[in-house]
């Protein structure tokens, strides 16, 4: 049986984080590794952890992937009823070779006032400690944000937090397929390189309350998702019309424009 609301808010405010299981069903997870496998080809320049946010700004599937009325009512419980979009990423990890990301606070890196953001992580494949699943460190989303110092290790970010993480206190998230991770901007949390035969693949989606100010908008894929925007704190762009020659079409039919 699924937590409650309550449970869910109080697991998230005790820990700076909580997993909430089978949240989105096999055919929309089918959908988007398929999307996933479109964009690594038409885009072979780039490496499959950095399918970025700007992609989705022209990309219709992906902006009805990031407005699926679960993942939204799932948002709402920690950000409020007036929901956009700040960013959004697959994070993929090849067979053997996919990089892990160094400990991190996301709020480190965003442009954000306040920095009052949410993190749903959906896992498109299974994710453990040998092929790259997330780890955690319970409560640290009550310190501060910590300064970042470059690493030499070749990891998706090349910087981790400055402080030392005590590995007894370190939560490592085994997680299936339509599996979320909800999580909050100070939370201490990095991932393992995929040692492992088999791929590791995420979506992460950044959503903010309408009353946070995006800074600098060039950084961010700002589109509103649910509820009223703020009059003048950020230009929200237009969901991209579909163009059949040039966009992803679900396969299951289950999301994204009718033909
Ligand atoms: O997917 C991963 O391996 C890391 C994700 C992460 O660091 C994040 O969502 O902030």
């Amino acid at each position: 049986m699924q937590a409650t609301s309550g449970a869910l808010t109080r697991q998230y405010a005790a820990d700076g984080y909580v997993v909430v299981r089978d949240a989105i069903d096999p055919d929309l997870v089918g959908a988007a590794n398929t999307h996933i496998d479109w964009l690594l080809d038409r885009h072979p320049e780039l490496a499959p952890e950095q399918l970025g946010h700007r992609l989705c700004r022209d990309d219709p599937f992906w902006i009805e992937l990031v407005s699926d009325q679960r993942l939204l009512d799932l948002a709402e419980l920690f950000v409020g009823p007036d929901i956009a979009l700040f960013a959004t990423h697959y994070l993929c990890k090849p067979p053997r070779c996919g990089k892990g990301v160094e400990w991190h606070q996301d709020g480190a890196f965003w442009p954000l006032e306040p920095m009052n953001v949410v993190t749903l992580w959906l896992a498109l494949t299974g994710s453990d400690l040998e092929n790259g699943c997330l780890r955690v460190l319970p409560g640290s989303h009550r310190s501060e944000l910590a300064q970042m110092r470059p690493t030499d290790r070749d990891s998706v970010l090349r910087r981790r937090i400055d402080t030392d993480v005590d590995e007894d206190r370190v939560e490592d998230l085994v997680m299936g397929p339509g599996d979320v991770e909800v999580h909050h901007p100070n939370m201490v949390h990095s991932s393992t390189p995929n040692r492992s035969d088999r791929w590791r693949r995420a979506l992460t989606i950044r959503y903010i309350p309408t009353s946070t100010r995006i800074t600098r908008p060039d950084e961010a894929s700002p589109f509103l998702l649910r509820g009223e925007a703020v009059t003048g704190l950020n230009a929200y762009l237009e969901p991209p019309p579909f163009r059949a020659d040039d966009h992803f079409r679900s396969p299951a039919g289950k999301v994204g424009p009718a033909c």
